[in-house]
């Protein structure tokens, strides 16, 4: 098989794919979007944007990397010209927090990821209203607009900012309430700002000691992920499993074993 470019190499390819996309993303807002289709509920929507952004996206790094892997959310693994194994995998969310850029509010970016056999070793993401782009590579670290991220030093639950959000499913939405109104007396307060890709880089910075949420797909999570963990987050799923559709928990160190046991106590990975 080929070999693989350096994450840093890989990284300016999101970057300017990305850079790309916000600003497609941002012009169609403003000329206004509605809901195009929606998923797995009536509430679960897709826009006209998202499609055309991920297609964008997609057709870009079909140009730069044409023997590479792309899964993206809507439409999911694109077509390859070749049957051969794919070292390097891009994997796109258009716009994270399509809810947020359905309605205006500024809390959603395009996120993407690459990853070298398996492993993400770049991300990108951009927020599509303030331009804000935080990136990390595998071991260089977590930046935004040059500097260097450094993620909380809280050590007591009880004094920490914590994000989550709720899934689409009404059943799911009510088990995850239920675990969210035990959870907020016992830590400072809850933020539930809604696109995981820019939760994780706010707490990657420090704005918010840490974040959890069950149901996240891997490209919610991709690029946002590595940020967190390379501004010092320790990033994993409840009880030893690794972070996934069942439970994403990223705390700094002292916080993440609290956080945890208090989410595994109250069954945050159960419910439909
Ligand atoms: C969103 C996530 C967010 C979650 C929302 C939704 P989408 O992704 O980023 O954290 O709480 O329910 O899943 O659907 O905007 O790509």
């Amino acid at each position: 098989m080929d070999s693989a470019p350096p994450p840093r190499e890989l990284l300016e390819i999101a970057i300017d794919v990305a850079r790309g996309a916000a600003d497609t993303a941002y012009r169609m807002r403003v000329e206004g979007v509605s809901v195009a289709a929606t998923k797995s509920t009536a509430t679960d929507v897709v826009t006209a944007a998202d499609r055309a952004v991920e297609r964008q996206i997609t057709d870009a790094l079909r140009r730069l990397r044409p023997a590479d892997a792309v899964l993206g959310e809507e439409y999911g693994a694109a077509e390859r010209g070749t049957e051969a194994p794919a070292r390097v995998r891009w994997i796109v969310d258009p716009i994270d927090g399509t809810v947020n850029y359905l309605y205006g509010l500024p809390h959603c970016a395009v996120s993407i990821a690459v990853e070298v056999d398996g492993e993400v070793v770049a991300g990108v993401v951009r927020n599509i209203h303030t331009g804000d782009e935080w990136t990390a590579t595998l071991g260089g670290g977590a930046w935004r607009d040059g500097q260097r991220l450094r993620c909380s030093t809280e050590t007591d639950l009880g004094q920490a900012l914590v994000i989550t959000g709720f899934g689409y499913d009404a059943g799911r939405r009510a088990h995850q309430a239920r675990v969210v109104a035990e959870l907020i007396p016992q830590v400072r307060d809850i933020r539930r700002l809604g696109a995981a890709a820019v939760d994780l880089c706010v707490v990657a910075e420090g704005r918010a000691d840490a974040y959890y949420e069950k149901g996240l797909a891997v490209w919610d999570r991709a690029a946002g992920g590595l940020v967190a963990a390379e501004a010092g987050l320790l990033i994993g799923g409840l009880k030893g499993l690794a972070p996934g559709p069942d439970m994403v928990i990223a705390a700094p160190p002292a916080l993440f074993g609290p956080l945890h046991d208090r989410l595994a106590e109250l069954d945050a990975a159960g419910g439909p």
